[in-house]
């Protein structure tokens, strides 16, 4: 199995259109409305990060930290530019894979098991060609990780980023993690790592120790025995066939033109609903959440958000419709027509389908 994550993805996009980006630092900024320099970092390039950039970061602390650094760029998020570029990088990993599962925008999995069978070097040569080929068409490095299960694959993926190529061939697996620190463990983040360092553990090593029902009792059941199998190497996932374009949305003509926020407040909640049926049908959780407007001069007009989790909440949903909501609204000049709602990013509600969603 493969798993590839393309390196610092906003910002080499950005690249890959004004190529004197290369040599400098640069930051793709999410600017939120109170204006200047607030909101955060989407993400950064590696000559940025030298200098301790990070997403998440608030803007005015990455200028701070690239204070001498006169030639540092500082842009605005274009995810319709990265969603088009995603799909060209989406369509040629495909072409490689006997089944291929979509992640997110900058990531996937392969399974290539009929392609190679369990032949190592092989795969590495598969993988190699799938770099150049990438490089080639769409200029975009990329990591990518070899093992036989999407865990391990994952974690060697982000072992020699950027554009890195991981091979943990089985007899490697108990060397390759115990030197890891336990925030390698997909899904493991601060909160966990912390409780971690309070009882003394560091590496994956040293979390085998603990044994199933120490961890069950710490961390709930889910988590505790996942983290046990974790530090093993032991992952039992399937490749599932997912495709990104994959999408629930519903768009309804208005009763009369407006910039109203009650009104259509009120419209668009009633679409969430609607979606929402649609979501829970499918038994899906989202990612990404989007609203669409059409404009009485038939302009057509979207905004979206991705959330920090995947959710199944017809709530959070609300929550989010009505924040693009009142952001649209901030300079909406001409009268609306057509209004709708879509939730994207999606992936499967039942079993241990993301491993990253555990915490
Ligand atoms: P890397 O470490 O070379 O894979 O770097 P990225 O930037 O590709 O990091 P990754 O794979 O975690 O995330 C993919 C994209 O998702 C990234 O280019 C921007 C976006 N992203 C990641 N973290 C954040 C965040 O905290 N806030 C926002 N707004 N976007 C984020
Ligand atoms: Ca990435
Ligand atoms: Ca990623």
């Amino acid at each position: 199995m493969f798993h590839i994550d393309f390196d610092y993805f906003y910002a080499q996009c950005e690249e890959t259109r004004s190529p004197e980006l290369k040599s400098k630092p640069v930051c793709v900024c999410v600017f939120s409305d109170r204006g200047g320099d607030s909101g955060a970092i989407a993400t950064a390039n590696y000559t940025a990060r030298k200098y301790g950039v990070k997403s998440g970061m608030p803007i005015t602390f990455a200028k701070k930290r690239l204070e001498e650094k006169k030639d540092a760029v500082f842009l605005p998020v274009d995810f319709d530019f990265y969603t088009e570029i995603s799909e060209k990088a989406m369509d040629i990993m495909k072409q490689y894979a006997d089944i291929f599962e979509y992640v997110g925008r900058d990531e996937a999995y392969l399974d290539v098991t009929k392609r190679i069978g369990g032949d190592f070097l092989k795969a590495s040569h598969l993988a190699q060609q799938i770099k150049n080929s990438i490089r080639e068409k769409i200029k975009l490095t990329c990591s990518i990780g070899i093992s036989s299960n999407k865990l391990i694959s994952k974690i060697a993926s982000d072992f020699q980023k950027p554009d890195g190529l991981t091979v943990v061939s089985p007899e490697k697996v108990e060397v390759f993690l115990d030197q890891l620190k336990i925030r390698s463990i997909p899904g493991i983040g601060k909160k966990t790592e912390n409780r971690f360092t309070e009882m003394n553990f560091e590496t994956i090593q040293e979390l085998k120790k603990l044994d199933v029902f120490t961890l069950n009792k710490e961390f709930g059941r889910k988590s505790g025995t996942y983290i046990y199998n974790a530090v093993r190497g032991i992952d039992n996932e399937p490749v599932k066939k997912r495709d990104e374009r994959i999408q629930y949305s519903k768009i309804m003509t208005l009763k009369k033109d407006s910039t109203n926020y009650e009104f259509l407040l009120e419209n668009i909640t009633d679409l969430c609903n609607e979606v929402y049926k649609v979501v829970k049908k499918n038994n899906k959780m989202f990612k990404s959440v989007g609203i669409h407007l059409v404009q009485s001069d038939l302009l057509n007009k979207s905004k979206s958000r991705m959330l920090r989790n995947s959710t199944d909440s017809l709530e959070e949903l609300e929550k989010n419709v009505n924040q693009l909501l009142k952001e649209v609204l901030l300079n909406q000049k001409t009268t609306i027509r057509r209004i709708g709602v879509k939730v994207s990013e999606l992936s499967e509600i039942q079993g241990q389908s993301n491993i990253t969603n555990y915490f």
